[in-house]
């Protein structure tokens, strides 16, 4: 039996799927440079995985006859980590927009970068959320206007690449949708690096953002705004070749070359160079100051994640054997959390299911009663505090009368009604923070001027613990009780004193 492995051609790795981008979209070109390029890598579909988050670029993997996955916005980097942890001799894709990896996957597209996990990963940079019609996104430049920068983005765009070095990446590179054999090469190029390979693909939404790429695509324009970088190769570029990138200090700077220039004078990509600031510094170059470079980047050797994981489990396995998670979440660094039910979990699996009578106190928002006192609190209704009847007077009557009512009551507060409805009160507080040394001189103003209007009231029905609580937060030492089915009319007071009498009382019978 033939053990030889069936040549595939581009054609087989094509899924019966109808593409469904808009007719000239830039996606088509990756998608068909991504088929051609695959059969000459020798690597069966069954072993390729594409991941995608959302957007219209991550419906890419329903179009490769690979496995695939449309994830999660944003966390087709996490899929990934999962995939290449566990079966490292699939090779993975991360299929992003700008959008997916840029705005929401952010931070996941970062740390997989930094971790070095075998995969590679392409940022179709449109400049712009092409799924969702047309918003600005991290790519797109200052001054855009779009449905959501209607006056032009404010925001300083994202360089994807720039990034990418900040977190060490080892394989960087950038390609343009339309720039064919260029990006079908610097595909290759990814697939075969070992360890996280970056690509930007310039691409076109020529529904939502056309053009965005034009200075790097347009026939007339191209030479004098791409540079395309070769390794061990001066960066020169320009319609006749003439132009060159020479570094002044550490800056890069256009050059005319003859003239006394020469192709040695100029800067020499080194895409080998362990220090990455060169790499960082032709990420910076760009349109419209400097032409923009495109190729490889950066392609250095290191140690990858799924590579150093896969070893530390195969080291632990041999040094104490297989594990089981059942046995390690539960042993080792526990601990008791103490409460007054004494419910200590050390040692004993925690019951996984309450019972009805243990669910009760959770049906509501009040917390368990752990003391007969709390249990009473709970319990309780304002009623059984006996609220003391209240003085109520119209509200014109007199700044001194009240004080004398207060006085020779000996009570803390007045309730201000008319016709027979509560609209105010007037306490000890009332008088120290509004009248105070001026009462002399306010005596015959009407109480009106000076009640706290339209007070805060509790209903009859209410638990004791719910008027604790009120009180507490409104700071209020003396609060109206009202019978609310009769439109607010007044039926007493309670005080601080009141509450404090009933707790002693609750505290010393112990019930
Ligand atoms: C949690 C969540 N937030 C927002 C969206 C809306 N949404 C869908 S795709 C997308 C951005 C797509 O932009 P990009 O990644 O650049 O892809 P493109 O469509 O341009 O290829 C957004 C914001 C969503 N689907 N889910
Ligand atoms: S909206 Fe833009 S990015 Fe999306 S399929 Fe259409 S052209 Fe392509």
């Amino acid at each position: 039996m033939s053990t030889e492995l069936p040549v595939l051609k581009p054609a087989d790795f094509a899924s019966d799927q109808d593409v469904r981008w808009c007719p000239g979209c830039g996606d088509y070109s990756i998608l068909a440079q991504m088929k051609k390029m695959l059969p000459s890598l020798g690597v069966p579909r069954e072993k390729i995985v594409f991941v995608s988050g959302i957007g219209c670029s991550s419906r890419f993997p329903y179009y490769m006859n690979t496995y695939g996955i449309h994830s999660i916005h944003g966390r087709a980097p996490a899929f990934a980590t999962g995939i290449k942890c566990v079966r490292p001799d699939l090779q993975v894709w991360v299929i992003t927009g700008d959008g997916d990896g840029l705005s929401i996957g952010g931070n996941h597209l970062m740390h997989t970068i930094r971790r070095n996990l075998d995969i590679n990963i392409i940022l179709f940079n449109n400049r712009i959320y092409g799924l969702t019609k047309g918003q600005y996104s991290p790519t797109s430049p200052l001054g855009k206007k779009t449905k959501t920068t209607p006056m032009g983005s404010i925001d300083n765009p994202l360089h994807p690449l720039s990034i990418a070095i900040g977190c060490e990446a080892t394989f960087v590179a950038r390609s343009i949708d339309v720039n064919i054999k260029h990006l079908g090469m610097t595909l290759k190029r990814a697939a075969e690096h070992k360890g996280t390979s970056f690509i930007e693909v310039y691409q076109n939404c020529n529904v939502f953002n056309d053009g965005a790429w034009s200075y790097a695509t347009d026939r007339e324009t191209k030479s004098d705004n791409i540079v395309e970088l070769e390794h061990g190769k001066p960066l020169i570029f320009g319609k006749n070749r003439d132009k060159g990138i020479r570094l002044n200090g550490l800056e890069p700077e256009i050059v005319e070359l003859g003239k006394g220039i020469k192709e040695d004078d100029l800067l020499f990509h080194d895409e080998k160079a362990t220090e990455p600031s060169l790499a960082y510094l032709l990420t910076r170059m760009r349109h419209p100051e400097f032409p923009e470079p495109i190729g490889v980047f950066r392609a250095i050797d290191a140690p990858k994640y799924d590579h150093e994981l896969n070893h530390q489990l195969k080291v632990a396995v041999e040094n104490q054997g297989m594990g089981d998670l059942n046995v390690m979440f539960n042993t080792g660094d526990t601990w008791t959390v103490e409460d007054d039910a004494d419910v200590s979990y050390e040692g004993e699996q925690p019951p996984t299911m309450l019972t009805e009578e243990e669910m009760a106190p959770f049906e509501t928002d009040l917390p368990t009663p752990a003391t007969a006192v709390e249990r009473a609190l709970l319990d309780d209704r304002l009623e059984v505090l006996k609220p003391k009847p209240m003085v109520s007077v119209p509200p014109e009557t007199t700044v001194a009368q009240v004080l004398r009512i207060l006085v020779d009551n000996g009570i803390g507060c007045v309730i201000i009604e008319e016709e027979g409805q509560l609209i105010g009160i007037f306490s000890e507080r009332d008088a120290l923070n509004k009248l105070n040394t001026k009462a002399a001189e306010f005596a015959d103003r009407p109480i009106r001027d000076f009640m706290t209007a339209d007070p805060e009231t509790l209903d009859m029905q209410a638990k004791v613990a719910f008027a604790v609580q009120r009180m507490d937060l409104g700071g209020y030492r003396h609060v109206p009780v009202v019978d609310n089915t009769a439109e607010k009319t007044a039926q007493g007071v309670i005080s601080v004193r009141d509450i404090l009498r009933y707790l002693t009382e609750r505290m010393t019978s112990g019930k």
